[in-house]
């Protein structure tokens, strides 16, 4: 900024004559207005802080206008409607996209000039909004992205968590967790509805009326208000909806005889409930508590989303009186993101028979046409189980109506598929475990939903021959596959403008952006030197800014002519985190034994990683810790630090990714086959022209088919030799390389520092009593791993090879576009269709 900016808010700005200068004009003229009149701030100052909110206030009021518009058009049409419920959003920041979806990036930096202020220095104050953990969440954020880019009549539905993920700090212990703060000063884009209102109950008990029907009464009842974020469409005008749900409790619910008589926290103790509940992402649920406060939180988003869905249904209603109740599906998709919305179905039932008068045939039928499920991952303590004692108090109507769900499909079952009598106590939604009554949410949703899908293909396989093996030969056809797919505005126009620019150039068009199987025209140019080394020029760029940012928040300077070798995603061993890291510790120990000459030789790399470990994820903990103490010791090196550096990057989340993918030239996905559903960060890689090194899972499968197998770094096991390797490997019968066991020593030997280690490395053990008995088989793969990471280094010296593979995995990665994957949602289970805004 320029002194003169800084001081305060500017009066009015020069007129020139060009219509685009106008448009500049004008929106540096209403950025001025928000800085004046919006009371955030004096006015005496306009930092680049300032110049942020009063640029998305500006951007707000076109957004505004285009949701009111696309509201009304989609009231006037009155079209089928998805509502996609999810827990998680990782939205990230909303300037530079909204700009870029709006077409408004030129008249937004000259505007901005005008008020001395470059646009991405501006953009870089936003914080991000972090509402998720990880891939699932990420993934809703990209699907919104699509699904207003395609004019689809869709929704998103979540909550409006006061914190979001938390910031993770590196410490000498290793990761500290801090809550985020996203709301600190306000959210410029979220448009509080106060008339958007709807009761949500806790508790109480279920009243059976004389007529014999029943109804829910009693407990505490807290308000969910509505806050709508905009989510523009790429280059159209329809602007779709993210309704999060705050919870409030009312006025009257304060105990004014109670605050008078000094009892403050007694009489307001309902505020003091409802505040809880939208207080943090994923609150800790080890404790009893905790998991009450969990299991409130999606019964409220799903009570929320409900009522909100039927009053559109019936405010959409054109003929005289109510409309039919069974044409509600014709009206409405749910999509359950996971299970965590999965009360969506017990609720759906409860408001179409207690409410609404509807017999249980009726709303059953309605209900398991309306609802949907996709499946994100295979891991045992992911499956949702809740105890049926704790769900029987919080939600005694929804308890009653679950069992009965049960009992029809038991009783069906019986009736019907005798062969599968034997199979019915794991097919059963309730498990009466005496020790341990749950419910099974993934049964539930099954058993209710008119569709189940994995994402990706291999996932959705392992889905129908293993999960719900016995559920497929009851319903053949409920089963689907929709592999993933990420938005090519965020992942590559926005966040690489430099390759997006070349690649437009080469295909002579922009139109890839919204149809992004047009890349494989790059196929055609892949050996051609000019691309090459215009290719290369945006690499170095990209590359640079990256190393930049890497010094900044590290102290580590990296070499920008080292291959840069990523791998950022949740900390989880099925990741295996640690195989890389270990493979980083066997190149440190060769590069020692190494003389100065024989180093030379070598392929000089920057090893980063990056990922937030759940806060009582032991195991991950000291990953992260080792990654951080290995970097310590071999970035200090004097011997071997211009060959290899390794960073952890710290606090990894959508900005940080969008700073880090376009840098990098090869990714690491490297989980145990079988483990990783899909994977979206492989596909953000390839797209920006990374190469992947990674074994046969998720959607790694799809990308190398798609890139070409000579252009991805394959090793590893596959799924189906997991089980028996698994067994070998417990029972002490497979002997890992010598490589391995050689990284291991090192490891514990002490050259990184006191923490102990052992418990750490003693999980990749066989037959020793220890660990898990290398559970995730780092110790089978880490040899073809290894001869993997030296192919890699082989092929970085032929510069010409790198660029045309790098070149190749962008040109065929048009299939992972969200814009496909939601296309096919659409069509395939939500049978709905575009509805443009004239
Ligand atoms: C993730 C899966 O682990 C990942 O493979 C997948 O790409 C992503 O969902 C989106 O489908 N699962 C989660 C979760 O994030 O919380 O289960």
């Amino acid at each position: 900024a320029n002194g003169k900016a800084a001081t305060g808010v500017p009066d009015k700005v020069s007129e020139k004559a060009n219509p685009e200068a106008n448009e500049a004009t004008e929106i540096a003229g209403n950025i001025i207005y928000h800085a004046k009149y919006s009371p955030h701030f004096s006015p005496l100052k306009f930092g680049p802080e300032q110049a942020l909110y009063a640029t998305a206030e500006s951007l707000r009021d076109r957004l505004i206008q285009l949701w009111n518009e696309t509201y009304l058009h989609f009231h006037k049409v009155d079209p089928k409607q998805t509502y996609y419920l999810s827990m998680e959003y990782l939205q990230g920041r909303a300037l530079t996209n909204a700009i870029g979806n709006l077409d408004l990036n030129g008249p937004y930096a000259d505007a901005l000039r005008k008020l001395g202020y470059e646009l991405e220095e501006i953009a870089e104050q936003e914080k991000d909004a972090a509402l998720g953990n990880g891939g699932l969440g990420r993934l809703a954020s990209c699907f919104l992205d699509s699904m207003a880019t395609l004019n689809l009549p869709a929704w998103g539905y979540g909550l409006r968590y006061r914190h979001g993920l938390f910031k993770q700090l590196i410490t000498k212990k290793g990761q500290e967790e801090v809550a985020e703060d996203w709301l600190e000063k306000f959210s410029p884009w979220e448009i509080v509805r106060h008339d958007v209102v709807f009761p949500v109950r806790f508790f109480g008990h279920v009243q059976i009326n004389p007529d014999g029907s029943r109804k829910w009464v009693g407990g505490d009842v807290v308000q969910a208000l509505a806050y709508d974020v905009p989510i523009p469409g790429f280059k159209t005008k329809n602007t779709i909806s993210l309704r999060l749900w705050e919870a409030k409790a009312r006025a009257e619910d304060l105990d004014l005889f109670q605050f008078n008589e000094g009892e403050y926290e007694l009489a307001a103790q309902l505020h003091s409930r409802a505040q809880q509940i939208c207080t943090v992402l994923y609150p800790g649920d080890a404790t009893e508590n905790g998991k009450l406060l969990r299991l409130k939180q999606q019964f409220f988003l799903c009570s929320a989303s409900l009522q909100d869905i039927i009053s559109r249904f019936n405010e959409r209603s054109t003929g005289e009186g109510s409309r039919k109740w069974s044409e509600f599906p014709s009206k409405v998709a749910v999509q359950m993101n996971d299970t965590h919305p999965t009360l969506a179905i017990p609720e759906l039932m409860r408001l179409l028979m207690d409410d609404n008068g509807l017999g249980w045939d009726e709303a059953w039928d309605v209900t398991s046409k309306t609802v949907a499920y996709t499946n994100h991952t295979v891991l045992p303590e992911a499956l949702e189980k809740w105890s049926q004692s704790l769900m029987r108090k919080l939600l005694p109507r929804h308890m009653e109506i679950i069992e009965e769900i049960d009992k029809r499909f038991v009783q069906t079952i019986r009736s019907t598929r005798v062969d599968l009598e034997d199979k019915l106590s794991s097919l059963s939604i309730l498990d009466h475990n005496p020790q341990k009554p749950v419910v099974r949410m993934a049964n539930l949703c099954v058993v209710s939903s008119h569709t189940v899908n994995g994402v990706a293909q291999l996932h959705s396989d392992i889905l129908k021959d293993e999960l719900f093996a016995d559920y497929v030969s009851i319903w053949p056809n409920k089963f689907q596959n929709k592999t993933n797919g990420i938005t090519p505005r965020r992942w590559l126009r926005f966040c690489s403008p430099e390759l997006s620019d070349i690649i437009t150039k080469w295909l002579k068009t922009d139109k890839w952006i919204t149809d992004l199987d047009l890349l494989t025209g790059l196929r055609q140019f892949a050996d051609n030197e000019e691309l090459q080394s215009e290719w290369a020029s945006a690499k170095a760029a990209n590359k640079q800014r990256l190393a930049q940012y890497i010094e900044r928040v590290t102290g580590v300077s990296i070499d920008t002519n080292s291959l840069f070798d990523i791998q950022v995603k949740r900390i989880h061993e099925y990741k295996r985190q640690l195989m890389n890291i270990l493979g980083v510790v066997y190149r440190f120990k060769k590069l020692k034994e190494m003389k100065p000459e024989e180093r030379k030789k070598t392929t000089p790399r920057t090893v980063m990683i990056g990922g937030k470990a759940f806060a009582t994820y032991t195991n991950a903990k000291r990953i992260v810790k080792l990654v951080n103490d290995v970097g310590d010791v071999v970035n200090s090196d004097p011997e071997v630090n211009e060959y290899l550096k390794v960073v952890f990057v710290p606090n990894y989340n959508v900005t940080v990714a969008e700073m880090l993918i376009p840098g990098s030239e090869l990714s690491q996905h490297i989980s145990t086959a079988g483990m990783e559903a899909s994977g979206t960060s492989n596909m953000k890689f390839a797209l920006n022209g990374c190469l992947i090194i990674g074994t046969l899972d998720g959607a790694n499968v799809e990308i190398r088919e798609e890139i070409g197998e000579e252009n991805f770094f394959l090793f590893g096991a596959t799924a189906d030799q997991v089980p028996r390797l698994r067994k070998e490997r417990e029972d002490g019968l497979f002997k890992p390389d010598p490589r391995f066991e050689e990284a291991k020593q090192f490891a514990k030997s002490g050259v990184f520092g006191t923490y102990d280690y052992g418990p750490l490395l003693d999980s990749l053990e066989g037959n020793t009593g220890y660990g898990r008995g290398d559970y995730f088989l780092v110790g089978y793969d880490f040899a073809s791993y290894m001869d993997a990471q030296a192919k890699v280094d082989e092929a970085y010296k032929d510069r010409k090879r790198w660029l045309k593979m790098s070149i190749m995995s962008t040109a065929g990665s048009g299939k992972f576009s969200s814009d496909r994957t939601i296309g096919q949602y659409a069509k395939e289970i939500w049978n709905i269709e575009a509805c443009p805004v004239p």
